[in-house]
């Protein structure tokens, strides 16, 4: 018993004094290895012993074996920590250091702002087709084939490898989120408030203003007694909602697409210098925003509805052009740049 508790007492100084895992590992031989470490020798002594010697030997070795291998792992454990490999001492009580996590992209945040506007009023959110064809894209917009209107789209037109496609089946990448009021219409019956925010596609030489690829959010009303009141309305209460004033004050110019008859341009007063003129609207007190109007009988009459039973307005506004307003960004061309000193300010 006397070797044992000094055996004990050596290895655990051996332990306390080793500097490296080597020589931890050189002790759990020396003290415990399978064949001659000093500690099993006595324990391979034991069937050899009386009973009587067993009963105190046995639980006191076992108990040694027990303590060494614990300072042996401890051992291992310190020599292995940080602060034992930079000889730093570690303050746990020191704050963590913030992980870096991702940021939504502003355009995201903006689309998802303007869904929650209009899901407050009674809105459904549909996503839409980014490859469609000339049909939802123009045709059945009461764009008349080869019409000269179609040219301001700047369409990217898709290989197709199908001989004699008719011209309504040729595929584009959409010009415009409008693409989706026939296709939505077409499954669905009036009364409907639907909005499509998305991407859109145009063969466009970039400036800070224009993308080849940029986001519209689209929306309409389909009901029996639409007016042009209900669209003011409508509109004036998102940019209420969006820009968080009590009034915002708005005015239409007439504007021409071949969906919607009449059709606007709707303007807001500027908010930055509140319609006395600068930089953002250009001195002219007043912000273009939103092309919109009634909706053209001939658009009903594509998606299958009776003739002259439905009234209806629809708007096209551009979701990249919000954000830029919203946060001053002057470039259009840095949302889709990668830059991550641009992503990280959102
Ligand atoms: C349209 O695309 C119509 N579909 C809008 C519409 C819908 C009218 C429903 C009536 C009823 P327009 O080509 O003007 O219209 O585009 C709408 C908005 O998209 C523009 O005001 C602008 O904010 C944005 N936009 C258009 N082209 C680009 C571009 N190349 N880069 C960035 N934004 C663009």
């Amino acid at each position: 018993m006397q070797d044992l508790q000094q055996l004990k007492q050596q290895a655990l100084n051996e332990i306390r004094n080793a500097n490296s895992t080597s020589t931890v590992e050189q002790i759990r031989i020396k003290f415990l290895g399978r064949k001659s470490g000093l500690v099993t020798k006595i324990i391979q002594t034991l069937p050899s012993l009386s009973v009587d010697q067993k009963k105190r030997l046995g639980p006191l070795a076992n108990q040694v074996k027990h303590n060494i291998n614990q300072a042996l792992n401890n051992k291992i454990i310190a020599l292995k920590s940080p602060d034992h490999q930079t000889g730093e001492f570690f303050d746990t009580t020191l704050p963590g250091i913030r992980p870096e996590i991702g940021h939504l992209h502003p355009i995201t945040l903006v689309s998802r702002e303007v869904e929650e506007i209009f899901k407050s009023m009674g809105f459904q959110v549909h996503e839409g087709n980014e490859l469609t064809d000339l049909h939802y894209n123009f045709l059945a917009l009461n764009f008349p084939k080869d019409h000269p209107a179609m040219d301001s789209y700047d369409t990217f037109f898709i290989e197709n490898k199908e001989k004699d496609i008719k011209l309504e089946n040729k595929r584009v990448m959409r010009a415009h989120t409008s693409n989706m009021q026939v296709k939505i219409m077409e499954s669905k019956k009036p009364p409907l408030r639907v909005i499509v925010p998305g991407r859109c596609f145009r063969n466009e030489s970039t400036d800070a203003s224009h993308e080849h690829t940029f986001y519209q959010c689209e929306g309409f009303i389909v009901d029996e007694k639409i007016s042009v009141a209900n669209l003011i309305y409508t509109l004036k209460e998102f940019l209420k909602a969006y820009f968080k004033k009590d009034e915002v004050k708005v005015r239409l110019r007439p504007g021409y697409f071949p969906f919607v008859e009449p059709g606007f341009e709707l303007d807001f007063e500027c908010m930055i210098c509140g319609g006395k003129g600068c930089p953002v609207c250009k001195q002219t007190g007043w912000v273009e925003l939103i092309p919109c109007g009634m909706i053209q009988q001939n658009v009903f009459k594509s998606a299958g509805y009776p003739k002259n039973k439905y009234t209806g307005f629809a708007f096209g506004m551009g979701l990249t052009r919000l954000a830029m307003m919203k946060y001053g960004i002057t470039d259009i061309r840095l949302f889709m740049s990668g830059d991550l000193r641009f992503n990280n300010q959102f």
